[in-house]
């Protein structure tokens, strides 16, 4: 992944931002072509595998539990009930599916576990399979490696000066960190920002800036408008301007000419000529499906006439590199056997007269 050495400072990006509008497609539009087939738009699904009641205070969040949104809170769902929203996601023509839980971190519990089987039983689909699970160490990194993830999305959001505004529950830092652990378990990495939170373009830039200075920058980067949600603090934030999602997405991808650049939250606030204009300046990948994680997103059909209107194509999976093998997960395979051990003690037990005990467990 190689940056553009003409637009590596803060003042060059800065420059290039407030080019005439069309000058910026232009420009953005050719270095496209130089590094990807234009036709070709990757579509992902959004799965929230674990929604709301987060204990974090990201001022854009409806799955903040301090704040009073439409959101309802659900545990993790089944790895059954995620195989079946793959699979339609898939016949969709989604080749990537990203699942996102409501989750500050990542901790070694059951449900990190029931992740690790999703993970594998999606990649079996030949999807390519992302997570969003919050922050994660190298060796939970590790783990979801070995299990068949393809790619870990963890946004940056905004620049290092503006995020204290946002978000007070963790640090820039810490997210580097995350993104880091991910890179070194071999997952390739995700990471983008959202437009529309009250920031300056400067801010703007400044979150392309931390990218530009990363050893090696994000395989995909997600542009997001602001969904503004009641009860959230920035519910009063404006509608951005359609022409800052173009110029932002024509920026990232001059920028970051080897990368993909996620056209993400904020299409329903679209029309189809803005979002023409988007792909035109160099967006390779579009979240399908009618919703995103809690908010909503063009339906599938809607985006399948779009895609024939503009002569696009779904990109297919694996195009960027080669599927992730899943190999068995030592911790899910003692835990499933300790299971299948209770349940045929339980059994003998029962045939042998006994009532079982009731017994209380408690998740975390
Ligand atoms: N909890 C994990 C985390 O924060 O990394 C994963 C899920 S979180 C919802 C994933 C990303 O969605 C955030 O980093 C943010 O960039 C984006 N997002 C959340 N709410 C949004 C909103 N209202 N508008 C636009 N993007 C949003
Ligand atoms: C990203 O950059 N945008 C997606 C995905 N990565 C996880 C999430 C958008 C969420 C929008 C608000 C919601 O639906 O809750
Ligand atoms: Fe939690 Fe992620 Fe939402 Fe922040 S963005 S409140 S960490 S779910």
């Amino acid at each position: 992944m190689k940056v553009n050495p003409t637009y590596n400072t803060k003042e060059t990006l800065l420059a290039l931002y407030n080019k005439p509008l069309l000058e910026l497609v232009f420009e953005a539009a050719t270095i496209h072509r130089q590094f990807h087939n234009p036709r070709e738009v990757q579509m992902s699904s959004l799965l929230s595998i674990k929604t709301g009641g987060c204990s974090e205070d990201c001022g854009y969040c409806p799955q903040a539990a301090r704040y009073s949104t439409d959101v309802e809170a659900h545990k993790l769902m089944t790895v059954d009930s995620v195989i079946e929203q793959a699979k339609n996601a898939k016949a969709n023509g989604s080749s990537r599916l990203c699942m996102g839980a409501a989750w500050r971190e990542v901790r070694d519990n059951k449900d990190f576990d029931n992740v690790i089987e999703m993970v594998q039983a999606v990649n079996n689909l030949e999807m390519e399979v992302c997570c969003t699970l919050g922050m994660m160490n190298e060796d939970q990194a590790k783990r979801l490696k070995n299990a068949g993830l393809f790619a870990y999305n963890h946004n940056l959001d905004t620049s290092k000066e503006f995020y204290g505004d946002v978000i007070s529950t963790r640090e820039y830092e810490e997210r580097l960190e995350t993104i880091d652990n991910a890179r070194k378990a071999g997952i390739t990495v995700c990471s983008g920002g959202i437009i529309g939170m009250g920031e300056a373009v400067e801010d703007r830039i400044g979150l392309l800036m931390s990218y530009m200075e990363m050893e090696t920058p994000p395989n995909s980067i997600p542009i997001n408008a602001l969904v503004a949600v009641e009860g959230t603090p920035l519910e009063d934030q404006k509608p951005i301007e359609q022409w800052e999602m173009i110029r932002m997405v024509a920026v990232t991808r001059i920028a970051f000419p080897e990368s993909v650049v996620r056209l993400s939250a904020g299409r329903t606030k679209m029309n189809m000529e803005a979002q023409a204009l988007c792909f035109m300046a160099g967006a390779g990948s579009i979240f399908a499906g009618d919703k995103l994680l809690t908010t909503p997103n063009p339906d599938f059909n809607e985006d399948k006439e779009m895609f024939e209107i503009l002569g696009l194509i779904p990109k297919a999976a694996f195009a960027e590199g080669e599927q992730p093998v899943s190999n068995p997960d030592p911790i899910v395979d003692a835990r499933k056997k300790k299971e299948a051990e209770r349940a045929e003690q339980l059994l003998a037990a029962k045939q042998a007269g006994f009532e079982p005990r009731k017994v209380t467990t408690v998740e975390n």
